[in-house]
């Protein structure tokens, strides 16, 4: 057995006005909760520091750029770093991420049980729109603020296994998890903020979301035989309301863990790497049975295109 306790630290609503302090303050409560129950590891959610800025339009470059962190740690942070390394506890969130040279991505950061940082992702798959759209019920404004992430899906070996990171709509792309999946993930950790309603459609029920992102999860896990970790910021922030749902999902598949509320909450499993043996070397050898001489499609192409449309 190889076991990593996991405590999923989901955080309630961030408004506008919270400072990175307060926010800070609250991770502290949920790790030291963690610490008491053992944990080896805690994962908050994706902009962790902030409320979710991508739903509000701004044109003038300063007033997005107070939602970035141009290094990490940094004075709001160090605090939990340090409480981290305190009690030997590794730890992934999510963040704002301006770099030295002007660059704006939606980041997470993976660390050690010291407190070092040993893992960056940059979010790849990035949802929404560039300008203002008049004809929806709010904004998702991620292609304004964001780049796309330019490292690929790294996996670090840490915690004594092999981790990967993705950020919330990365959850939705097979390719996500099936890359990770390549390098012998044995456990992904995402953060999410996800709208209880859709922008486009008013048809969408609020079950429904909740079914895709449990699917999505579900999914990865199996089809690569991994754990997956996925860490809400949840409930209404600032009149936008965001489901909870943050989910412990086991490398067969089925979810071992789910929060029940959408404030800050705290919920733990103890995950044994080695339970991911029977799906990679069984169900899903990669080596045995995938065709990649079939599989082209995947990179040469992103739409769709209905044969005879072809140019
Ligand atoms: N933060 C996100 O990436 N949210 C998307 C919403 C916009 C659908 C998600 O996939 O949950």
């Amino acid at each position: 057995m190889r076991n990593v306790t996991v405590g999923a630290a989901q955080l309630g609503p961030i408004q506008k006005a919270d400072s990175r302090q307060a926010v800070v303050a609250r991770m502290i409560v949920l790790l030291e909760e963690a610490a008491e129950k053992g944990c080896d590891f805690v994962v908050f959610p994706e902009l962790a520091l902030t409320t979710f800025f991508p739903r509000w339009y701004m044109e003038d470059q300063a007033d997005v750029d107070q939602y970035f962190e141009r290094e990490m740690p940094n004075a709001a942070t160090r605090p939990l770093f340090e409480a981290a390394a305190k009690h030997g506890i590794a730890i992934s969130f999510g963040y704002a991420e301006l770099t030295p040279d002007g660059q704006h991505y939606n980041t997470s950061i993976l660390t050690d049980k010291t407190g070092a940082i040993v893992g960056k992702y940059r979010k790849i798959h990035l949802p929404g729109h560039a300008e203002y759209e008049d004809d929806i019920a709010f904004q998702h404004l991620e292609k304004r603020y964001f780049l796309p992430g330019d490292l690929g899906f790294p996996v670090f070996n840490v915690l004594g296994g092999v981790m990967g990171m993705c950020i919330c709509n990365d959850r939705r792309w097979p390719e996500t998890y099936r890359v990770m999946g390549l390098q012998g993930v044995e456990m992904v950790t995402l953060g999410f903020n996800t709208p209880s309603t859709n922008a486009r459609s008013s048809n969408e029920p609020e079950e429904d979301r909740v079914f895709h992102h449990r699917l999505s999860l579900q999914a990865g896990a199996y089809q690569n035989a991994t754990w997956v970790v996925a860490v809400a910021k949840a409930g209404v922030e600032d009149d936008h309301p965001l489901f909870g749902c943050s989910a412990i999902v086991a490398p067969n598949g089925k979810i071992v863990a789910e929060s029940v509320t959408e404030e800050d909450e705290l919920i733990v499993h103890t995950c044994d790497l080695d339970a991911t043996r029977f799906g990679k070397e069984t169900v899903f050898n990669f080596a045995k049975h995938r065709r990649i001489e079939h599989y082209g499609l995947i990179t040469e192409r992103t739409g769709a295109i209905v044969p005879g449309d072809e140019e």
